[in-house]
């Protein structure tokens, strides 16, 4: 496969930039070789810089659930760049899709827009500690919840994949402030709480975690941690900028009918453009400014074209629900395929899947929390990833990441990714 004009542009990116690419995940770091540059992207595909084309699971690692190039949207963007591109001043669109928002999502009652997941995090952790006047905050080994400070402290994604969970440059002063537990162990919260009394703002988790790869909570899990919440007076966070309208129109907590007492999302929410938001319970959202004293802003919230892309994007999916039954399809087809396969070559591999988000771990233990992830075999992982994308299909760049689906990936395209998968689990277990 050709891939010298990638080659050349790598090269020259790290003259410029840290790594030569925007977010460190993306340089391929913990699967070997060179980043693909992409060109373009339509559909269940993309497109590199030397006309490979690749049949992709990643979706820009979640907002192109519809697949790329969708026409709505980019019709919609077309439309929206002859109005303007940014005011710094109120628009329709951003109380459009904050009703939309508060209909969706059942624990928003009022939600503010920001420019990325990261922004989101940060920005609602600060309210739960305006609004109880407290200062810790329980997050979840192996969760991420972007690059804030308070939460680079044992975190998932990228910053498990190029091996520094705890971030220089986070101070003690932060990182005192912010407990950890294992996710899917309602005893190790207990313990927190009863070491900590009133001292804990927000219990803030991933309540699908993409961020290890994919686990799923064990029954009861969330019902037992919103009982806690409630009873010892903690803000619930939800971070759902992966499975917010992905697992359901109202994300993981439509699905298992639980509700937060904050959510934040990103993602699918912006139609592939820069935006985040967070939301809530209407007592708690009146706390930011101005409404109240928790300061938060931002020049390019509520931009008019990223708005026109998700306001789109949410209209479709609150007014065509039958597409999460499509995805769940296609995800069992993928995920049950794999493991099918991977049953007749003799293989015993963990996957987990749930509606279309799925992991393959290399690892024979069942993964439940981060450290039964970390009994996966990286470097096979990375082999795996290198003769999947030689043969024209593209994962997500490490281990510990979810894959996601779109409605673009038809069934031919699925026997491909199987027969794909076939191909590769043969060629690295040589
Ligand atoms: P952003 O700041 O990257 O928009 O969102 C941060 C974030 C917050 N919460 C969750 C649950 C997330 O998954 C993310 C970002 N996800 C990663 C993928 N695991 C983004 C990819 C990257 O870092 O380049």
């Amino acid at each position: 496969m050709n891939i010298s004009e990638s080659k050349r542009l790598f090269a020259h990116a790290q003259q410029f930039i840290p790594g030569g690419v925007n977010s460190p995940v993306r340089a391929f770091r913990a699967v070997g070789g060179d980043p693909i540059f992409i060109k373009r992207a339509d559909g269940a595909f993309l497109f590199d810089e030397d006309g490979n084309a690749y049949i992709e699971l990643i979706n820009s690692w979640g907002p192109m659930i519809l697949g790329h190039n969708h026409p709505e949207i980019r019709e919609a963007v077309i439309q929206a760049m002859h109005e303007g591109t940014s005011f710094g001043a109120p628009t329709s669109r951003e109380v459009e899709i904050a009703e939309l928002i508060t209909q969706m999502v059942p624990s928003v009652e009022k939600v503010r827009m920001v420019n990325s997941g990261t922004e989101a995090t940060m920005s609602a952790i600060r309210v739960a500690r305006g609004y109880t006047g407290k200062d810790k905050i329980i997050k979840m080994v192996g969760h991420y919840h972007g690059h804030g400070d308070s939460f680079l402290i044992a975190a998932g994604s990228g910053a498990v994949t190029m091996g520094h969970p705890d971030s220089p440059g986070v101070t003690q002063g932060t990182a005192k402030d912010t407990l950890l537990a294992p996710y899917n162990n309602l005893e190790a919260i207990e313990e927190l709480v009863r070491l900590n009394k009133n001292e804990i703002a927000a219990l803030i988790l991933e309540p699908v975690p993409g961020n290890m790869g994919l686990v799923v909570p064990m029954p009861g899990y969330l019902e037992g941690l919103r009982e806690i919440c409630t009873r010892e007076c903690i803000v619930l966070i939800f971070d759902e900028v992966m499975t917010g309208f992905r697992l359901a129109p109202g994300g993981a907590q439509e699905l298992f009918g639980v509700t937060p007492d904050m959510t934040t999302l990103g993602k699918i929410i912006g139609g592939g453009m820069p935006v985040g938001a967070y939301g809530g319970k209407k007592e708690i959202m009146d706390f930011v400014s101005p409404a109240g004293p928790v300061y938060q802003a931002g020049t390019l919230s509520g931009n008019p074209i990223a708005m026109a892309a998700g306001l789109t994007m949410l209209r479709h999916l609150k007014t065509q629900p039958e597409i999460y039954g499509v995805l769940l399809q296609i995800g069992k087809k993928i995920a049950e395929g794999i493991q099918k396969i991977n049953l007749e070559l003799g293989f015993d591999y963990t996957v987990n899947h749930l509606g279309s988000m799925y992991s393959l771990f290399f690892t024979s233990e069942p993964v439940i929390d981060f450290d039964s992830a970390k009994t996966s075999n990286t470097e096979l992982f990375g082999k795996y990833f290198q003769a999947m994308l030689h043969r024209g299909v593209y994962l997500a760049p490490s281990q510990f990441e979810s894959l996601f689906l779109s409605t673009a990936l038809s069934d031919d395209l699925i026997d491909r990714i199987l027969e794909v998968h076939r191909e590769s689990m043969i060629e690295i277990h040589k």
